[in-house]
């Protein structure tokens, strides 16, 4: 009888999610600036979707004579990557197992929103020393931006780091990344065996926002697997969404965020139009008039490349050559784990130019000296449809990488 009703409850909850069947992920071979303005044309088309600029497109079935045709008469070689975008989101959740293990939490399953907030509480609860927790502000729908700080009570003025997951709603291994470092970072302090952890705990307090995105998360939950932005409808617009990650309050409205509501880079109708991006703003400001921040990590998935600024424009900044050094350590110590590649640069030349990003709000308008865009796992052969089993080591490996970065930037 249960296996009846659970077996309902998951047909009645697929049929709410959009389907994908059909989709395909096409890899582009994107060879000159040339190119790359033609693609970029394809960025305007409602309904195709970039999953990595230029190269990784996703094409709805009714699009794709459209799309093929456009590539080829422009000499533009690519195949098809994924065949059916469906049928790989179906591959990814593949047990029925519970999202919650009865001793405890699993790390290694993805949770939604709520599971996610229940998790802050139970660290609180466990590790009552060395975690406390706030909400920020509320969602655009009303969810709390659910915060912890954790570290060693030292009597000492710390400095502060942030790191936040799922700006962006379908980058699903953010999040479980972010929850398991946290969790690494109190169960190794309180072990007292690693003492590079002991140190980073005493030296840093560590301001960590898993989900700054709920609505957005929850709805890729719900209805869109694929879902990126948030669940605003401005006054005006189109479409539902802004692109958190393009709504900051630096050099808002430049190159690479799209004035169009439809798209999925909207910058919104003007800075910090969404409440989740002010909710930052206002609490890393108000805390850095207590304590100075030195690092600000933005997680996203995927392609494995740490980006520093600028994201707005293709000029480096007059401290790049620290943040090189920095990342240079960062990702060497992350690629020491299981050997996953991972590179570094600024954002701009590395990726494609983006105004209204985080890391260039937490560097140009903060002063944060290391502020980052940390793309995670993998390099496109699930893109944002990482297996679960991949959450460990994209955490391991990460956690190692930060703890390494950390140590680098406190000699500084
Ligand atoms: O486009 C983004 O916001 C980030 N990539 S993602 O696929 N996760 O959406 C990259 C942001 C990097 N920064 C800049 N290019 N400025
Ligand atoms: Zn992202």
């Amino acid at each position: 009888m249960l296996r009846l009703i659970l077996l309902s409850l998951w047909v009645t909850v697929s049929l709410a999610m959009k389907s994908y069947e059909g989709y395909k992920v096409l890899r582009i071979d994107v060879s000159d600036a040339g190119d790359v303005a033609i693609l970029q044309e394809l960025q305007d088309v409602a309904e195709l979707d970039f999953w990595d600029f230029p190269r990784d497109l996703m094409v709805p079935p009714t699009l794709l004579e459209f799309v093929e045709h456009y590539l080829t008469s422009n000499d533009i070689l690519y195949y098809v990557w994924m065949d059916d975008v469906q049928a790989k989101i179906d591959g990814v959740i593949t047990s029925n197992k519970p999202r919650t293990d009865v001793d405890g939490f699993d790390y290694y399953v993805y949770h939604n929103y709520s599971e996610i907030m229940d998790w802050i509480d139970s660290i609180v609860a466990t590790y009552p020393d060395l975690a406390t927790s706030f909400s920020i502000g509320l969602s655009h729908e009303g969810r709390d931006l659910k915060t912890l700080k954790i570290g060693l009570e030292t009597g000492k003025l710390k400095r502060a780091i942030w790191f936040n997951g799922a700006i962006h709603a379908r980058e699903w291994v953010s999040p479980a990344t972010v929850m398991w470092m946290t969790n690494a970072f109190l169960s190794n302090v309180t072990e007292g065996t690693n003492p590079d952890v002991t140190f980073v705990m005493e030296f840093f307090d560590m301001y960590i926002l898993p989900v700054m995105n709920p609505d957005g998360y929850e709805y890729s939950w719900t209805d869109e697997r694929l879902w990126r932005k948030t669940r605003t409808l401005h006054p005006g617009d189109e479409c539902y969404g802004t692109d958190l990650n393009r709504n900051f309050d630096y050099e808002w409205g430049g190159l690479g965020a799209s004035n169009d509501s439809c798209d999925n880079t909207y910058r919104g109708p003007e800075a910090l139009s969404e409440v989740e991006t002010q909710a930052v703003v206002n609490f890393i400001r108000q805390q850095s008039q207590e304590q100075p921040f030195r690092l600000f990590i933005d997680y996203h998935s995927y392609t494995q490349v740490m980006l520093s600024s600028w994201g707005y424009t293709y000029d480096l900044p007059v401290d790049f050559d620290l943040m090189e050094a920095h990342m240079k350590v960062q990702t060497a110590a992350i690629t020491s784990v299981f050997g996953a590649n991972y590179t570094y640069g600024a954002a701009s030349s590395t990726l494609y130019p983006s105004a209204g990003g985080s890391k260039d709000w937490g560097y140009g308008d903060r002063g944060i000296p290391y502020s980052y865009t940390l793309e995670l796992r993998d390099m496109g052969e699930y893109g944002f449809l990482l297996p679960e089993d991949q959450i460990y080591p994209t955490a391991y490996e990460n956690y190692v990488g930060l703890v390494a970065g950390l140590i680098h930037i406190s000699h500084q």
